[in-house]
């Protein structure tokens, strides 16, 4: 083969990866579009098993459509035999089915629309949480961001209060409990579900205590 021939052969396959990733980020699937697909795949295979999503046949906390989707035994509630049941194990983002020390991967999906949080453990949306993220006039940043810095206790200067729990994502924008002043009082819990922040992620109590024990800076977190 000549080298033009071969030089035309090259340029055309580059041109044409090209618009095949360019279709690629056309036709990407929004996380709520993922959820869905997933929803319905599950909701088909679960047929097939015939598994009880509801049901929890060990005893261990997860329920057997969680047993099914991690492939763990739902009839053993410590499958790989470590001394730590299945729940706690993926709870804690560790694989049920190995005594390895490597962390499944983890991840935060923010839907402001909705106003909810989902951590996902190994792509699996494994909790849900109400949040209250920004309001019209301050609106929450949308993209794909990482968790950039971790404080127990993070003061604002500007405003004055305290934001528990502080997961920093991008700017002065952060996810963290709900915030309250020197005084001790706190910003009410049935804020949570309505966008009224300054920007911020606002969590209740408990679930922003047990996202900051459990992720890490570099955590990705995607906003939409
Ligand atoms: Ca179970
Ligand atoms: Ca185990």
């Amino acid at each position: 083969m000549t080298f033009r021939i071969k030089l035309l052969i090259r340029s055309f396959l580059i041109v044409s990866n090209l618009f095949l990733v360019g279709i690629g980020a056309v036709l990407a699937f929004s996380p709520e579009e993922r959820a869905i697909q997933d929803a319905a795949r599950w909701e088909k295979a679960r047929k097939v098993a015939s598994v009880d999503p509801y049901r929890d046949t060990d005893g261990d906390g997860l329920t057997d459509e969680f047993e099914w989707i991690f492939g763990t035994d739902l009839n053993n509630f410590d499958t790989d035999g470590d001394g730590y049941s299945d729940f706690l194990e993926i709870d804690n983002a560790y694989d049920p089915l190995s005594d390895a020390l490597e962390k499944f991967p983890q991840k935060l999906e923010i839907d402001l629309k909705n106003q909810r949080l989902f951590y996902l453990v190994n792509g699996v949306r494994w909790r849900e949480f109400s949040v209250s993220t920004g309001k019209a006039s301050m609106p929450t940043p949308t993209g794909n961001f990482q968790i950039r810095n971790k404080v127990e206790l993070a003061w604002s200067e500007k405003y004055g209060l305290y934001m528990p729990y502080w997961l920093g994502v991008v700017g002065a924008v952060g996810i963290h409990q709900l915030p309250y002043w020197p005084n001790g009082y706190r910003e009410g819990a049935d804020h949570l579900g309505k966008p009224v922040s300054h920007g911020c992620i606002r969590l209740g109590i408990i679930p922003a205590a047990y996202l900051y024990q459990r992720l890490s800076v570099g955590t990705p977190v995607e906003i939409y």
